[in-house]
């Protein structure tokens, strides 16, 4: 797998489907596109791949994440207020990229927030 190119760099976290759409990229909105995603969380990053097979076919093949975001810096909050969809999250980068991801089951949609916050609080400071 992928990460696992990186020499145990990399951890994966936490990994698995959920919605997505970008909204804002360098400050500027986009036009909101949602799809499904194979998102794969490591300690640096929240990495967001085509779908399972393109995470395991390796950074040399088809395996380049779509979507990378730095946590470094990065926010998680609920998204209720720019989507009209049920368990949105908003994730905030320093750069100014907002991507919004969501799932049917709050369960899930919780536990992908919990799992982003940790890793961004676990982040060093400075
Ligand atoms: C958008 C599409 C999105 C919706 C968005 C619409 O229309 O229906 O699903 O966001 O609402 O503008 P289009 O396909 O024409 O771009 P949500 O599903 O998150 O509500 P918005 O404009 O209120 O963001």
């Amino acid at each position: 797998k992928w990460p696992q190119l990186m020499d145990g760099q990399m951890p994966v976290l936490k990994e698995g489907s959920l919605n997505r759409t970008k909204i804002t990229e360098n400050g500027k909105r986009l036009r909101k596109n949602w799809s499904s995603s194979h998102v794969v969380l490591t300690e640096l990053l929240l990495l967001f791949f085509k779908d399972a097979k393109s995470f395991a076919a390796g950074i040399s093949g088809q395996g380049r994440p779509e979507i990378s975001i730095d946590l470094n810096g990065a926010v998680i909050d609920k998204g209720d207020k720019v989507s009209s969809r049920k368990n949105v999250y908003i994730v905030s980068t320093v750069l100014g990229t907002q991507i919004l991801i969501q799932n049917d089951c709050a369960q899930l949609a919780h536990e992908w927030q919990v799992a982003i916050q940790s890793a961004i609080n676990n982040l060093p400071a400075c």
